[in-house]
């Protein structure tokens, strides 16, 4: 270990990139807004605080453009010390800047993402607390706040048959030793959510793997977390982020149904909800605007990681949401529910393995902020029609036959004597295309007035 003093607060790391700016969609900048325009109201609320944009820091500073066939195509420039703290703490000064020049008011991170881990935890924690004061200091000098943060149970080999679900107590006790720490530093950092996404709470094969048995323990680790956070007064909103498969073949939180019927049926419904990632509902056969709306129809769409999937690739590719299309969609049910309280968007998103310079970063995110604040605008205006269109589709349980069935005041018999005796249902159109064609005019005329 190097016996040199570290230095804590470093140089500038994007010399040559401004602090972007909103400057209207005939701009030809490619480092400006088109459509964020952080102080433009929407429905009461500015973009900046409806949209609450997080940067996700294992993509953003650690992402190295490595694949599974490929080493890193890019070596940032933060991470070239020998020296783990060192690099933490330049990387901590890099994130601050890149969060300030492209004006996001959160950032995200796994405890791995600020520091390497060390030999033994005791180390590991020790570099925890290290890079920790300096996050608090940068946070508090720049205003940017910690939306969540979460702990890395899926990296190290030690973790290879899941963390709170692996078939070895020992394990078990580490993972939560781990999560124990990071929720402190959450409760230190003012974290406003803590997410637990369980890259490996799940299985190969059930020649060795006892389901019931892990689903159990995954159950008792979740209430174990959420008792040591009441016990340190850390009340940041608890996220279960659902995903299908990968790393696993099978992932215990596999959706947003399934994820809400484990919370249900263990009684953790009160304590947590749930991080809806625009990949992981593509992994699970849906669409991103499918789990979002199965979560919010549950009171439980707590925050959102976003991002989007390739259509002709199975995989998470973590690409940054573009599609104006996808985000409006989306936007509708955020909306919908009155925002998402302490939640917001977090890019889980990363550029492109080919994509090399450190303009890119930027270019990337600002493209994909631009592109929910078209959804913002789209939704703000198509949301009364979408309640409209709803209402009226189901205007025949309001009165009669069907305002009896909801209020339960019908049986089998009754229904029997209405069919009975009146004539044949005729068939109603569900009219997709003209739906379809609207949606689209609503987003021309959001894009004319931009
Ligand atoms: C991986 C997950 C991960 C979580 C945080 O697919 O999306 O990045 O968001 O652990
Ligand atoms: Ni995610
Ligand atoms: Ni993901």
């Amino acid at each position: 270990m190097s016996q040199e003093k570290i230095i804590t607060r470093g140089p500038e790391f994007f010399p040559n990139i401004p602090r972007i700016n909103y400057e209207g969609s005939d701009s030809k900048n490619p480092l400006s807004f088109k459509w964020y325009n952080p102080v433009q109201k929407v429905g009461g609320k500015t973009m900046k605080e409806h949209l609450r944009f997080a940067i996700s820091y294992w993509h953003t500073m650690q992402g190295e453009g490595r694949d599974i066939f490929g080493n890193p195509t890019v070596v940032r420039p933060w991470n070239t010390a020998s020296d783990a703290k060192q690099r933490a703490a330049d990387t901590a000064n890099a994130a601050f800047e890149f969060f300030t020049k492209i004006d996001a008011g959160y950032y995200c991170f796994h405890d791995a993402d600020v520091i390497e881990e060390a030999g033994n935890l005791r180390e590991s924690n020790e570099r925890i607390d290290f890079i920790v004061g300096i996050l608090e200091e940068l946070q508090t000098e720049t205003g940017i706040k910690l939306l969540w943060n979460t702990t890395n149970l899926f990296s190290n080999p030690r973790f290879m048959a899941g963390a709170a679900t692996n078939p070895d107590a020992s394990v078990v006790a580490y993972a939560a030793a781990k999560v124990k720490k990071m929720l402190e530093v959450g409760s230190k950092l003012g974290a406003e959510n803590y997410v637990f996404w369980g890259g490996r709470e799940g299985y190969e094969t059930l020649m060795n793997t006892d389901m019931q048995r892990e689903l159990d323990h995954m159950a008792k680790f979740l209430f174990g977390a959420v008792d040591y956070a009441k016990k340190i007064g850390f009340d940041a909103q608890f996220l279960i982020e659902p995903k299908a498969m990968e790393p696993s073949k099978h992932q215990y939180d596999h959706d947003a149904a399934t994820c809400l019927n484990f919370l249900r049926e263990y009684g953790l419904m009160d304590y947590f909800k749930l991080n809806i990632e625009a990949n992981h509902a593509t992994l699970a056969g849906h669409s991103f605007e499918h789990e979002l709306t199965v979560a919010s129809n549950a009171g439980m769409l707590g925050s959102v990681d976003s991002n989007r999937g390739d259509v002709l690739l199975g995989w998470d590719t973590d690409q940054f949401a573009i599609e104006f299309y996808d985000t409006a969609r989306a936007m509708i049910v955020i909306l919908n529910q009155g925002g998402l309280g302490s939640g917001g968007l977090n890019f889980d998103a990363k550029l492109r393995r080919g994509s090399t310079d450190l303009e890119d970063l930027f270019i990337a995110h600002i493209g994909s902020m631009d592109a929910f604040a078209v959804g913002l605008l789209v939704a703000e205006k198509y949301l009364a029609r979408h309640k409209e269109i709803l209402a009226n589709r189901y205007n025949s349980f309001d009165s009669g036959i069907g305002e009896q069935f909801e209020s339960d005041n019908i049986d089998f018999e009754a229904f029997e004597n209405h069919a009975l005796n009146n004539p044949e249902p005729v068939t109603i159109s569900g009219k997709q295309e003209l739906l379809e064609n609207e949606f689209n005019g609503i987003l021309n005329d959001v894009m004319k007035a931009a």
